[in-house]
């Protein structure tokens, strides 16, 4: 008898063998595709947050860029360091949209009025001061710039040079010098809160790399002031497409502490170009990492530890 269409059951299970094995392949390549075009916003909003950074400092006398976050809404000093610009100096002049200071691909998934307005921002800062009372501002429906602490982004502030924080060395010294009491810089902000728009002066470099004890500030220009290769004079002025500004929040405790998967941060430098450094685990002491450069290895994690104490609050 002649089969005139139709399909057997061997043929109907091939065909279903088949469409499960094209759809494991491309199922994973989608998600990388989503999370492509995530991390491409995300880059996006750190150029416009750059930019915003560079008009702030060709206006500003001396061409500096933002200070650091220091103050509460009240005016009362952060304790600890909130590693972000001080928005009050850069809203509404020279960036008018919060929204870019979010990133799809952070774990928060809300607007900027959720994030900033309403404390479901993860920063400890954030729900330290409404305990405290120092928000009068919060959950009015609308975001002041006072309340735009940490997350999702990492800014300092300071011309923090690559190759000063590339040993295991550099970054216990580096720690010291930012944590150590009294003298370290997070317990001299909270003091005298004026010291994020000034050079950061030590007691002494941390690394040879450094011609004086002393960070500078941000502004245009300085990146000619840092040496990337000490004995190499001729070579010596580190490049401004070489000093990063801003980056995606980062942490040693799990790789779900990165925005991205797997692990590593969109990384915005002086000259305006964002590049994607993949976090490269090395030993078991995050803070110790030298497995990629700075800040996506051990000085991005101390940083990330000095915004939030010890409080393990992730
Ligand atoms: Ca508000």
């Amino acid at each position: 008898m002649k089969r005139i269409c139709g399909f057997t059951l061997i043929e109907l299970l091939v065909v279903i063998a088949i469409i499960s094995i094209l759809a494991a392949i491309l199922l994973p390549a989608l998600s990388r595709a989503r999370e492509a075009a995530r991390r491409a916003s995300c880059q996006n909003n750190l150029k416009q947050l750059g930019f915003a950074c560079k008009l702030y400092a060709d206006e500003s006398g001396g061409n500096f860029f933002p200070p650091v976050k220091t103050l509460h809404c009240t005016g009362i000093p952060i304790s600890g360091l909130s590693p972000m610009m001080d928005m009050e100096r850069v809203y509404p002049e020279y960036l008018n949209d919060f929204a870019i200071t979010l990133c799809p691909s952070f774990a928060f998934k809300g607007d900027a009025v959720a994030l900033w307005d309403q404390g479901l921002n993860p920063s400890s800062h954030w729900h330290h001061a409404e305990e405290m009372g120092w928000l009068p501002t919060a959950g009015n429906g609308v975001v002041e710039p006072c309340e735009v602490y940490d997350h999702p982004y990492i800014y300092f502030g300071w011309a923090l040079n690559p190759s000063g924080l590339d040993t295991e060395d550099k970054l216990h010294h580096f720690e010291h010098a930012l944590l150590e009491e009294p003298e370290g810089l997070v317990h001299r902000l909270e003091l005298d809160p004026h010291l994020a728009q000034s050079d950061w002066m030590l007691e002494e470099r941390w690394s040879d790399d450094m011609a004086e004890p002393v960070v500078y500030r941000l502004r245009e220009g300085i990146e000619r002031f840092l040496i990337t290769d000490i004995n190499n004079a001729a070579q010596g002025a580190l490049a401004q497409s070489s000093l990063p500004v801003l980056w995606d929040a980062l942490s040693g405790e799990s790789p779900d502490h990165f925005n991205h998967v797997p692990g590593g941060c969109n990384v915005l430098y002086m000259d305006g170009h964002a590049s994607f450094l993949r976090y490269v685990p090395t030993g078991s002491d995050a803070c110790r990492n030298t497995g990629s450069a700075f800040p996506v290895n051990g000085g991005g994690i101390i940083l990330h530890e000095a915004t939030h104490g010890h409080d393990h609050h992730h």
